[in-house]
């Protein structure tokens, strides 16, 4: 799948809100593990601090939209994302 055809804002913000479950704006770590666990999958400690260490980009221990939108399109560079116009 081609996603950088296939994602616009609204399909980012859906996903995103799937995962900020408490609308907070930012995915934190307890996020992404009930995210996980209601798709069931256990997420270990290792497999958090991957994820983290590979998107938290701007270090700030949550992922925010930019980091998410990054994730999402395969983006290792916070100001790449950020340039990156979805509409
Ligand atoms: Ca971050």
């Amino acid at each position: 799948m081609d996603v950088k055809r296939f994602l616009d804002e609204e399909k980012l913000n859906a996903l995103f809100n799937q995962f900020d479950t408490d609308g907070s704006g930012k995915i934190t770590k307890d996020n992404i593990i009930s995210a996980m666990n209601k798709v069931g999958h256990d997420l270990t400690q290792e497999e958090l601090d991957t994820i983290m260490e590979q998107h938290d980009l701007a270090k700030d221990g949550v992922i925010s939209k930019q980091e998410f939108k990054a994730l999402l399109l395969d983006i290792t560079d916070l100001e790449d994302a950020k340039q990156y116009d979805l509409s």
